[in-house]
């Protein structure tokens, strides 16, 4: 998606280069399932496609991002389809991800081949895949079987919540990709007292839950947060001293989202290096909306009583970088705080790289740490065209300029090679821009980029 026109059309000049939320700006992402692991931070996200067919959710794969600092997001790319299910015909909707025994298990919902909804297991060794499908047919078929929780309790004991308009649950056995048949499907009543009220009545709905629930527990407390009202949906939870509940409702967390919002809204919750983060979507990208809608994050604190506080969506999201960034190191080129008119691919060979760049086009970095100094850039690129140049900026788009990078005609698009370029010697911590310069469009793919 090329935002910079975009942005220019739809007049959302203050998104640029000062805000963090959404996210992800080279695709629309929703239905953030976040995972901490090993301290890194992964964001599991459904993808709605950037030309929405019949006026309805078209989504045919779920994507990964990840971060240590939750400012700067690395895209991994698309790690699963619709079509690795071979009975699901479409419609990949909100999962989550979750570590248990050296493997990675993720919950997704689809339709099947006949129209029914179904909750699919997919494993991987890596937390950024691939994920194959661990069973070969659904783990549960039903009406309204969507939006899968999983949360592994102390005694060892999994737990997957899911539904809508009704919540159920069922035990989850040591191998994750079966059930505790005998415990059986549990389908909670719906009542205001534990799911809230519901102003809009319709059939078959009671109380305000709605679907998307996210189950987690902070101290002593179960939390289950949620998309509740009707549509258009705001965020609330219901607490429980056990994770089976009875669930006593809270109240909202986060209203119906005025400014630029989506018609649903949908939940995920972690705590990374002390600090309580609440991920979201809204429809706030150039183009966005119902079906277009993308990934936002807050950072909150709970109350003291452990209640969790109403949290405002915001432009600026994530304001303080949980860590820096070391430059020194080999930095994935799709590693972003923010950009501007760039695209990533996925290659089996590379894996993911920054695409489609034109004149002007840049990547924002935040918080890079140069410490005692930095006096070369480097950058593995590969040109079919005329080339370019990234020039080395820092602290705004326009900020000092360290270097400029040429780049000439590397034999082809996948002809990698790494260039380097001396720039001024630069200290302390500073936000990177890696501003795009050339006359062709799309005249560069960029890897990775280092400083030395
Ligand atoms: O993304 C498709 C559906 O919309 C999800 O499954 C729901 O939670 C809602 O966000």
């Amino acid at each position: 998606m090329k935002i910079t026109i975009l942005l220019v059309i739809s007049g959302l000049f203050q998104l640029a280069g000062v805000s963090q939320n959404p996210i992800v700006q080279t695709n629309y992402t929703a239905d953030p399932a976040p995972m901490v692991h090993d301290g890194t931070v992964y964001v599991y996200t459904s993808h709605d496609e950037d030309s929405t067919l019949r006026n309805f959710f078209t989504m045919n794969d779920w994507r990964c991002y990840s971060s240590t600092d939750m400012v700067n997001w690395t895209d991994h790319g698309a790690v699963l389809s619709y079509k690795d299910f071979s009975w699901s015909r479409g419609d990949a909707w909100a999962g989550q991800c979750i570590f248990r025994n050296g493997k990675y298990y993720y919950y997704l919902p689809v339709k099947q081949k006949n129209g029914g909804n179904a909750i699919g297991v997919a494993v991987s060794d890596s937390t950024t895949g691939p994920f194959k499908d661990a069973i070969g047919v659904p783990l549960l078929t039903g009406y309204g079987y969507i939006d899968p929780t999983v949360y592994i309790n102390d005694d060892g004991q999994a737990y997957m919540y899911w539904g809508n308009p009704n919540l159920w649950h069922v035990k989850l056995n040591e191998d994750m990709i079966s059930y505790d048949q005998d415990y059986g499907i549990k389908k909670e009543d719906l009542k205001d007292e534990n799911f809230g009220y519901r102003e809009k009545k319709i059939q078959n709905r009671t109380a305000a839950y709605e679907e998307g629930p996210w189950l987690f527990k902070r101290k002593s407390n179960y939390y289950l947060l949620y998309p509740a009202g009707g549509v258009p949906e705001h965020l609330a939870y219901s607490t429980s001293a056990s994770v089976t509940g009875p669930w006593t409702y809270g109240d909202t967390i986060m209203h119906v989202i005025k400014d630029r919002g989506a018609f649903t809204n949908h939940p995920g919750y972690i705590e990374f290096k002390g600090k309580s983060y609440l991920f979201y979507h809204n429809g706030g990208l150039p183009g966005g909306g119902g079906f277009k809608r993308s990934v936002c994050i807050e950072a909150f604190e709970f109350n003291a009583d452990g209640s969790i506080p109403l949290i405002e969506p915001t432009w600026d999201g994530v304001k303080e970088s949980a860590s820096n960034l070391n430059p020194f190191t080999k930095v994935q080129a799709e590693t972003i705080a923010w950009e501007e008119g760039i695209e990533t691919a996925k290659d089996e060979k590379i894996g993911v790289y920054v695409t489609n760049i034109s004149n002007g086009d840049y990547i924002k970095v935040r918080s890079v740490d140069f410490g005692k100094g930095a006096k070369k850039f480097e950058a593995c690129v590969a040109s079919a065209s005329s080339g370019g140049s990234i020039e080395i900026r820092v602290d705004n788009k326009e900020g000092s300029l360290l270097g400029s990078l040429e780049v000439a005609n590397t034999g082809g698009d996948q002809m990698w090679k790494t260039l380097a370029c001396k720039i001024t010697k630069t200290k302390g911590v500073h936000d990177v821009y890696l501003v795009f310069k050339g006359g062709e469009a799309d005249f560069f793919n960029f890897d990775w980029w280092t400083f030395n």
